[in-house]
């Protein structure tokens, strides 16, 4: 994971480049402007304090956001603040929340993450001026900017001393944030959804590739695993040649190329196409034909293609680069909070072995220097983990995704964590659908394998928030 987004950079016209991050990275968000795809893309700004956590440093850099009234109902219905995660912000995206707001008569509104997109408060990304990117700075913001943005509000419709009842949302990295700004802030929100949620930081992370594996399933494993071994062969045989055929001449590094090759497989299930990769691949294998060649195939036709991936992505030289954005800046916060190495595991992986802990810190060494290594154990001390002790918070998570092992999986009263079930349930499920390339208007759930396991914990979901912004408006929250 690592990642981030990188591939806003790159969007290719196909109807899957909506911009979904490769696997490294997690998610999300649409790229291309002015689409339906977006409740709205009319930017907005916000002053925002640099450093949260320094009595000396006043400086201020623009914040973008976008908020979305449609559905509102003046002047007390709640506010829905879905966060943004590790890639441009450029609009509210039409997924499931514009059902949610509509049935709660909610206004909608969504900050960009520091750093990102349009909100960077440097030119330069350098290492140096990095130091401000992390997710607990994150979180001072959106706890900042749902301050003013109440007390815009109140001033718009002119009243005084009130509050809405607020709700956060988020999916994956964002999710995390979610689940994180209710356990840090929980006088600022209702409640918390913390979809597909990276909550547990993970320094060696194998369940990702053992999950691959489960997700696949026997045959399908099997073929990936004699592709993998097949692959080792050529690159120490014929390097050159290999990478050609893959389209990625330019990863000299092969544990880049292997990582890349890993992520290709990955996509096909974090956002619910197994069928994609596991088709023709088998097929292959049952023909006898060369598995290296009908994997390079599918990774040029899906992943580079219709998936729109920059090769780029996965090369360090490039991710030195301090001018380009947002697949450095992810690799950073992978580097120094969160860790999620997708390493190898000893037994039976799919990934090529060589694809382990030590690739991973020399990546962050060679990317960003000397000292830059995750602290995952300080994120965890801070957060909890999958220890969290918040409440108000929903927790779900696809069954064929192989992030749901950072997340929060088992239930407790206060916090329930639901699991979507079914073939192709994938990352953020409950408020994107699946497949997710091509994204489904509204988080549409009728392409699902199981559209009732979806529609059940949707169902689940709703019920929650009824429950605790009708427990936040009895409390009357008046203090402002
Ligand atoms: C942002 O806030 C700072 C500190 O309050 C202020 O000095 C500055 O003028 C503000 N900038 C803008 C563009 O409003
Ligand atoms: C991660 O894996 C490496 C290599 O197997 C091992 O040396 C290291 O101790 C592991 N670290 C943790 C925290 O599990
Ligand atoms: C390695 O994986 C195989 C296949 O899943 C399993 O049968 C075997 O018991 C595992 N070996 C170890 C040492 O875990
Ligand atoms: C709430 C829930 O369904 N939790 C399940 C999530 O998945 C794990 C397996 O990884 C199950 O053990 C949990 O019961």
């Amino acid at each position: 994971m690592k990642l981030l987004c990188l591939i806003l950079v790159s969007f290719s016209l196909s109807s899957l480049a909506n911009g979904f991050l490769p696997p490294r990275t997690m998610l999300h968000k649409l790229s291309s402007t002015g689409s339906k795809n977006y409740l709205t893309t009319e930017e907005l700004w916000f002053n925002q304090t640099l450093d949260h956590f320094s009595p000396y440093d006043h400086r201020r850099f623009k914040q973008r956001y976008y908020e979305f009234l449609d559905h509102f109902r003046p002047s007390d219905g709640p506010i829905f603040l879905e966060i943004c995660g590790e890639s441009a912000c450029n609009g509210i995206a039409n997924d499931y929340i514009s059902v949610l707001a509509k049935k709660f008569g909610a206004a909608v509104v969504s900050l960009e993450h520091r750093y990102y997109g349009k909100s960077s408060p440097f030119k330069s990304l350098t290492t140096e001026n990095l130091r401000y990117l992390s997710s607990k700075q994150a979180l001072f913001d959106l706890a900042v900017f749902r301050q003013h943005y109440q007390e815009s509000l109140n001033l718009k419709l002119n009243k005084a001393n009130v509050e809405n009842s607020w709700f956060v949302f988020g999916v994956s990295y964002s999710g995390a944030l979610s689940a994180w700004f209710r356990l840090k802030f929980p006088h600022l929100t209702c409640g918390s959804l913390a979809s597909s949620a990276v909550v547990q930081a993970v320094y060696n992370f194998t369940e990702f590739d053992q999950q691959i594996g489960e997700s696949a399933g026997t045959e399908c494993k099997t073929a990936l695993q004699e592709t993998t071994a097949l692959v080792e062969q050529r690159l120490q045989s014929n390097g050159k040649a290999l990478k050609k055929l893959f389209g990625a001449a330019e990863l000299d590094i092969d544990g880049d190329f292997l990582y890349f090759l890993a992520d290709a497989a990955v996509i096909a299930f974090q956002y619910g196409n197994p069928d994609k990769l596991c088709g023709p691949l088998v097929e292959a294998k049952n023909a006898g034909e060369d598995l290296v060649n009908t994997y390079a195939d599918y990774v040029k036709e899906y992943y580079l293609g219709s998936f729109g991936v920059d090769i780029q992505t996965y090369n360090q030289k490039h991710l030195k680069n301090t001018d380009q954005s947002s697949d450095r800046l992810w690799w950073f916060q992978v580097c120094t909070e969160v860790a999620y190495f997708q390493v190898a595991p000893s037994n039976d992986s799919i990934r090529s072995s060589k694809v382990d802990t030590r690739y991973h810190l020399d990546l962050c060494k060679n990317v960003f220097g000397e000292g830059i290594y995750p602290e995952v154990d300080m994120t965890n001390i801070y957060y909890g983990g999958t220890k969290i002790a918040g409440s108000k918070i929903i927790f779900t998570n696809g069954s064929q995704d192989p992030w749901r092992h950072a997340s929060k999986q088992t239930s407790s009263p206060d916090m329930p964590s639901y699991l979507i079930t079914c073939k192709n349930c994938g990352h953020g499920t409950d408020m994107r659908g699946c497949p997710q390339s091509p994204l489904n208007l509204e988080g549409d759930a009728s392409k699902c394998s199981s559209p009732d396991a979806v529609h059940k914990i949707r169902q689940q979901i709703i019920e929650n928030i009824d429950l605790w912004l009708s427990e936040c408006h009895e409390e009357g929250r008046s203090y402002m």
